[in-house]
């Protein structure tokens, strides 16, 4: 394999599929716009863009994308009442076309159908909607959301107070959940199934932060409908509510070729900079974060993730000192042409020492990829939460989640330690999936607990000193 065939998977699946292609139904004020936001992070000046009140024409066909999240296109159609025939069909011809769309990227990834929680006594279901529900059964990725969840809450727990006002703090948040179950199956569940003989997945969800784990959950729905590997992928890196769907999308990337590449004998010789420059494109790229002025894929940033690895590039123990920026700038004046590098040569020289040689199928090279992976996996899920409010990443939140992974990474290199330790010396029997599954478990038992998310600690604007990373 050459330099030319070592491009980023998320590159060839953006060829394919660039953006998850979404469309969402539901009456005006129904809250889509309020759940594109939930999901892809986007900010609420752009939603007011897409109201039909402050634009009063609707156009399903509009392509509505934004520059804070690339890897989606969103279709916005206001729905229709009982009689309006004209838009329904409008509708149904609009989704027709895009399942029998070649192109993958052209068809529709989801469709979204939004109807307000009847918590008022309004109605659930129009007949237009009902009809249009019954006419693509089984051939679209729908999903039914019943929106504006806190609405009902709200109503359900002033009655409980009413009624019930001597239950202590406990007793009255188990009742009011037990209603507002009740109160959703009565109100949308029972009369949907009654009306609609297609089986199709719902959620309940709302636009408040406490109901974060419902937008995962229509997420994973979402998921479930995507039968091609590149739309999931797609849809996985467009959405900012649930890290570990970008966990599982980088480890599902991760097994596709180049991956499992690394633990074969496919790249032996390659220079170690170029896989790992790889390695984190595709990574950074998964996880999907506002990063405008592009400091995720800055030099800075992977000089201080390759000086996080670098206790595994030798089987001695962490907290030995290295010196190994001063080898690295003796090897490269004295022999400058092995580093076939893009970036400007000064980076270079910060670049921890096991990044500056070529790929060689050994342990050492095999601990210092896993913990690459590993560890720029952990990084990013740590910005994740750090940015969850949608801010842009700044050297501060990446400073904070460096630190915050760097209180974990012990226990975490142990583990990679440990599971490459007893390989036998042969590795050319290692098998690479054993390899990436293996990082995939090591992610997904040290990933942060979204109940917990990430400490925000003090932290400079400044980037944090390869000094500090070593000590
Ligand atoms: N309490 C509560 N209000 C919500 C929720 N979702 C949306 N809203 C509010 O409901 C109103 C309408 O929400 P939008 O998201 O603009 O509705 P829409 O479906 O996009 O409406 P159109 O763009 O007119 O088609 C806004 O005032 C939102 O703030 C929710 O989950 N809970
Ligand atoms: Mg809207």
């Amino acid at each position: 394999m050459d330099y030319d065939q070592l491009i980023p998977e998320t590159d060839i699946l953006r060829q394919e599929c660039p953006r998850a292609r979404i469309l969402v139904i539901g009456k005006s004020g129904a809250g889509k716009s309020a759940l594109i936001n939930r999901v892809f992070g986007i900010s609420d000046q752009a939603i007011t863009n897409i109201s039909h009140r402050s634009h009063g024409v609707h156009d399903i066909e509009k392509e509505l994308t934004w520059k804070s999240n690339k890897h989606v296109v969103i279709h916005d159609s206001e729905g229709f009442e009982h009689g309006d025939d004209g838009k329904r069909k409008t509708v149904e011809q609009f989704v027709e076309n895009r399942l029998q769309m070649v192109k993958l990227a052209e068809r529709l990834h989801a469709i979204w159908v939004c109807l307000e929680i009847p918590w008022s006594n309004s109605r659930l279901l129009d007949r237009g909607i009902e009809q249009f529900l019954e006419s693509i059964s089984g051939r679209a990725p729908v999903v039914v959301v019943f929106t504006k969840l806190d609405l009902l809450e709200e109503k359900v727990e002033s009655e409980l107070d009413d009624a019930e006002s001597s239950l202590d703090d406990d007793a009255f948040e188990r009742r009011a959940k037990e209603e507002v179950d009740s109160a959703l199956e009565e109100l949308c569940y029972i009369p949907f199934k009654r009306k609609i003989n297609h089986d199709y997945p719902f959620i309940a969800v709302s636009n408040q932060k406490r109901h974060a784990d419902r937008i995962g959950e229509l997420v994973k729905l979402t998921l479930e409908k995507c039968d091609v590997e590149s739309a999931w992928v797609a849809v996985a890196i467009s959405q900012r509510a649930e890290a570990v769907l970008n966990i599982k999308a980088s480890t599902r990337i991760g097994r596709k070729r180049y991956w499992r590449g690394l633990f074969s004998d496919v790249f032996m010789g390659l220079s170690v900079q170029k896989l790992i420059t790889v390695l984190r494109k595709d990574i950074v790229t998964v996880w999907n974060l506002n990063d405008s002025a592009e400091l995720l894929l800055s030099d800075r940033f992977l000089e201080r993730l390759t000086v996080l690895v670098e206790d595994l590039s030798s089987t001695s123990q962490p907290g030995e000192p290295y010196h190994l920026t001063y080898q690295a700038v003796n090897s490269l004046v004295k022999t400058p042409a092995a580093f076939p590098v893009a970036a400007p040569v000064l980076a270079v020289v910060f670049l921890a020492e096991w990044v500056l040689s070529s790929y060689k199928k050994t342990k050492e090279s095999l601990r210092c990829l896993m913990g690459f992976i590993i560890d720029l996996t952990l990084v990013m899920d740590a910005l994740f939460y750090l940015t969850r409010d949608r801010t842009a990443v700044s050297i501060r939140h990446i400073n904070q989640a460096i630190a915050f992974f760097k209180s974990r990474k012990a226990r975490v290199h142990d583990e990679i330690r440990t599971w490459v330790g007893q390989l036998s010396s042969a590795l050319s029997h290692l098998n690479p999936d054993n390899a990436v599954t293996k990082i995939g478990d090591i992610i997904e038992k040290h990933c942060i607990n979204p109940e917990e998310g990430c400490p925000i600690e003090a932290s400079d604007d400044e980037w944090v000193s390869l000094e500090s990373l070593r000590q």
